[in-house]
Formats: structure tokens, C-alpha cells, sequence
């Protein structure tokens, strides 16, 4: 029966693969187009991973700073802050989203234009061993101005 030994060995091939890497989708990639002459900006994803899994950092070629950052209420102030991992769980998806989880993307050399791509690279970890996930975010103008204070 040599089918059956081939065909056993591409699935055991297959599992293999799957044992160490983590089947991670991105979707909804986006970058906040920026003003002249402001160095930061943030950028928003949707991420799922089929097993339990972090995100644990983030680079790009296109940018000299990239920190992963959560954005949370302080009283009534605003803060964020940098984090060391962003907990994906096992098949549920992990939004990255204006005021909560976010790519911060700093000492930008200049402007992000709408429909820019930025290039980013996820650095993810599962059961122990790391992987990167390549995405293109793309810039989008703002549909209002970053709220960084409340004028009352
Ligand atoms: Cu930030």
C-alpha cells in the first residue's frame, strides 16, 4: 500500500508545520495619516491566531521607532503606555483600535499621506517559539483631528 504511506507522511508533514507555527491572519491594517511635521502616529489591526498566542513587537523598514502601546483612561486623562505583549487568544480576534491597543509608529523621518502602505513586521510568540507576520497597513486620513485634549 505505498499511497497510504505517502499520504500519511503529507499529513504528518503538514502537522508538523502546523506545531510550530501559528496560523495568524491580520486583517483591517491601517495607519493614521499624519499632518506635516508631526513624528508620531499610531496603527490599527485586527489580529486572530489559531492557537494561544502574544504579540510581543513590532518593527518596520519604513519607520525608525515602533512600540507597541495600549491607550487607557487615567482619571479623565488619557495616557498610553508601552506594553510588553498583547495576549491573542486562541481563535478569538484581537482588535487594535483608536483609544485601546496600538502600533505606535515614532520619530517619523516624514509624513504618512492617505494611502501610503507601511510596511510592518509582528513579531508573534506561541508555546515558547516566535514567528514575524508580515503586513502593509494603509494610511488613512483621519476623520477628525487626533483628540489628544478635551477643551471644556
Ligand atoms: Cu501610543
Amino acid at each position: 500500500m505505498k499511497l497510504n504511506v505517502w499520504m500519511f507522511s503529507v499529513i504528518a508533514a503538514l502537522a508538523a508545520q502546523s506545531a510550530w507555527a501559528a496560523n495568524v491572519s491580520v486583517s483591517d491594517a491601517w495607519a493614521r495619516a499624519t499632518m506635516p511635521g508631526q513624528k508620531v502616529s499610531g496603527a490599527y489591526m485586527r489580529i486572530q491566531s489559531d492557537v494561544d498566542a502574544k504579540l510581543i513587537g513590532a518593527s518596520s523598514p519604513a519607520v525608525p521607532r515602533v512600540e507597541v502601546h495600549e491607550m487607557k483612561m487615567d482619571g479623565d486623562i488619557m495616557r498610553m503606555r508601552e506594553v510588553t505583549a498583547i495576549e491573542l487568544p486562541k481563535g478569538q480576534a484581537v482588535a487594535l483600535e483608536p483609544g485601546g491597543y496600538h502600533i505606535m509608529l515614532m520619530n517619523l523621518p516624514k509624513p504618512i499621506a492617505a494611502g501610503d502602505l507601511i510596511p510592518l513586521s509582528l513579531t508573534i510568540e506561541s508555546g515558547g517559539k516566535r514567528q514575524t507576520v508580515e503586513v502593509k497597513a494603509e494610511a488613512r486620513a483621519p476623520n477628525q483631528p487626533m483628540q489628544h485634549h478635551h477643551h471644556h
